[in-house]
């Protein structure tokens, strides 16, 4: 993993089930400014398509699964995401797609920023003049 670090949350876990606690400079590198979640992705949609300018991000597929393809403009990789206890650390400059949502994935996002929708670099001829 290059473009973007797999961070892996404890499970506080007892005989009622699972939780995992996320903080702020803990096992979230950065100030959490903003939380969103993906939910009721139809079917062959795919969702991305920009890189940010500044934005950095940790995404959590806290139920079913997603494919993340990320890209600096020289590699591609692809994550899939199917874990709650796996957050990937997705850092600006980095183009991210988002595919094969299952039917019953919930994508949770951090954000390090308030939205700000110039930060968002949508074109991908412009995100490599960009880097
Ligand atoms: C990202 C990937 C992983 C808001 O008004 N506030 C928000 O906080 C967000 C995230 C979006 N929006 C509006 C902007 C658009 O009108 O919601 C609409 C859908 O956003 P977008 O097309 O950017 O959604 P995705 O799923 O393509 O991308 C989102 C994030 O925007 C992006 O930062 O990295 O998830």
């Amino acid at each position: 993993m290059k473009l973007a670090k797999i961070l892996t949350f404890p499970i506080i876990g007892d005989n009622r089930g699972s939780l995992i606690a996320l903080q702020t400079f803990q096992n979230i590198p950065f100030d959490i400014k903003r939380i969103y979640y993906i939910f009721d992705t139809l079917s062959g949609v795919s969702r991305g398509f920009h890189a940010h300018q500044k934005l950095q991000q940790v995404l959590i597929c806290v139920k079913g699964s997603c494919r993340i393809l990320l890209d600096d403009g020289k590699h591609k990789e692809n994550i899939i995401l199917n874990s709650p206890q796996t957050g990937l650390l997705i850092e600006n400059l980095i183009w991210r797609e988002m595919h094969d949502f299952s039917e019953d994935c919930v994508l949770l996002v951090l954000a390090s920023e308030y939205y700000d929708e110039s930060d968002y670099i949508r074109d991908y001829d412009n995100f490599l003049r960009c880097l």
